[in-house]
């Protein structure tokens, strides 16, 4: 097989997409292709190879006239100095808003030397920012204009029919996001310390009864992260419990408040944003993702990898990730009493929550992992190019 010269385009601040074209990135150069990422900082998760993908950043120009850096331009521009410096025979795009556009630009300026391109739709790109009316028509042209498109799950390929119009004569492949199933893996037995110690800096064992709760999200408000933390308020309620939120954002001010009003403080934990969050995820009992949309979610998979049935909303793209019944459950989005009665069931028996982690563990294993996801985008790739 020859060795591919693959351009990735991405956004470097913490989100799903960040992460797939990191983890992308990293296994195309174990497999030995040569990987050029093109983003403003790199990606968090990809310095953690030891296989080298080649960065380059994006720098943004500021003039006085301007009123904000022409971000979208000096994608473009960067697109084609690596394109031509290195020769790539693709460039795909995560997140279509602005960077399918970018691709487009550096294509045709390329003209015929130039690659084929892909475009990964990952969620609001299509679902809110990408259609808004100031930028829906060269979302939707130039997601059109791409080689290809793939999309995460059937959710988003029916949603970009829909909603962003693309036709049905315009190929949009589902490539279902992925896990490494070898860095997301279950405790050999869930330690209580390790966890402990994130609480209050460790100065409140946790007790033989209590269970803990983890959610983790960017705190945009479509993760809905109030929800996750007033049926938290209902489950401590029914059953000694503790709550960790990991990630930062937006409504990170307003859960905290809320927090407070409900006197939760003690058994409340506000981690921050971290890149690395395997180690804390796989001692937790129950994962929550209270999401008014997601397309996937990434997060919840990471959870189900590592053995930790997902309470989510039965919203999008998640009934294609968490098995509701079999490795999760799914309530209604909004729905805080049924998501607190879904947590305390699964929490109040022991064996219905060992028999749905090990469900989460091996159904993650059978249909996300990574290895047979990267055989899947390079046979797309190959495909793109004529190869087969
Ligand atoms: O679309 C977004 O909100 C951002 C994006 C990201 O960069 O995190 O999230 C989307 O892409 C992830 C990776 O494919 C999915 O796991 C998320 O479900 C999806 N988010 C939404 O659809 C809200």
């Amino acid at each position: 097989m020859t060795q591919l010269r693959i351009g990735i385009v991405c956004f470097a601040s913490p989100g799903g997409s960040g992460v797939i074209a990191a983890e992308l990135a990293k296994g195309m150069a174990r497999r030995g292709h040569r990987v050029h990422l093109i983003a403003r900082r790199p990606p968090p998760r990809v310095a953690f190879d030891a296989t080298p993908v080649f960065f380059h950043s994006v720098s943004l120009a500021s003039y006085p006239v301007l009123e904000q850096s022409p971000y979208a331009l000096a994608v473009a521009s960067k697109i084609i100095e690596v394109a031509q410096e290195h020769r790539l025979d693709i460039v795909h795009a995560h997140y279509a808003v602005p960077h399918a556009t970018s691709m487009y630009l550096a294509q045709q300026a390329m003209g015929e030397r130039s690659f084929r391109s892909v475009t990964t739709l990952h969620g609001t790109d299509v679902t809110r920012v990408g259609v808004e009316a100031s930028i829906q028509r060269i979302n939707r042209f130039s997601v059109e204009s791409s080689d290809g498109i793939t999309v995460p799950s059937q959710f988003l390929k029916r949603v970009a029919r829909e909603d962003l119009g693309l036709p049905e004569t315009k190929g949009i492949e589902v490539l279902t996001n992925f896990v490494d199933t070898d860095h997301f893996r279950p405790a050999k037995s869930r330690r209580r310390e390790v966890l402990a110690r994130l609480f209050n800096g460790g100065s409140t064992p946790i007790g033989p009864d209590e269970r803990v709760l983890v959610h983790v999200s960017n705190f945009r408000p479509v993760k809905r992260v109030g929800d996750a933390v007033q049926a938290f308020h209902r489950i401590q309620q029914r059953r000694p419990a503790r709550l960790l939120l990991v990630g930062d954002g937006p409504e990170r001010g307003e859960v905290a408040a809320m927090v407070r009003a409900l006197d939760l403080s003690r058994q409340v934990c506000f981690l921050g944003a971290m890149v690395e969050f395997s180690e804390l995820i796989r001692h937790a009992d129950l994962f929550m993702l209270p999401s008014e949309t997601e397309s996937f979610g990434l997060a919840a998979l990471e959870a189900l990898a590592s053995g930790v049935p997902v309470v989510a909303s039965d919203v999008g793209g998640l009934p294609e990730v968490v098995k509701n019944g079999v490795t999760g459950r799914l309530t209604p989005v909004g729905d805080i009493e049924a998501m607190a009665d879904a947590a305390v069931e699964l929490l109040a028996d022991e064996t219905t929550h060992r028999r749905t982690a090990q469900a989460a563990r091996a159904d993650a294993v059978d249909r996300f992992a990574l290895p047979a996801a990267l055989e899947r985008y390079e046979a797309y790739y190959r495909r793109l190019l004529g190869e087969r």
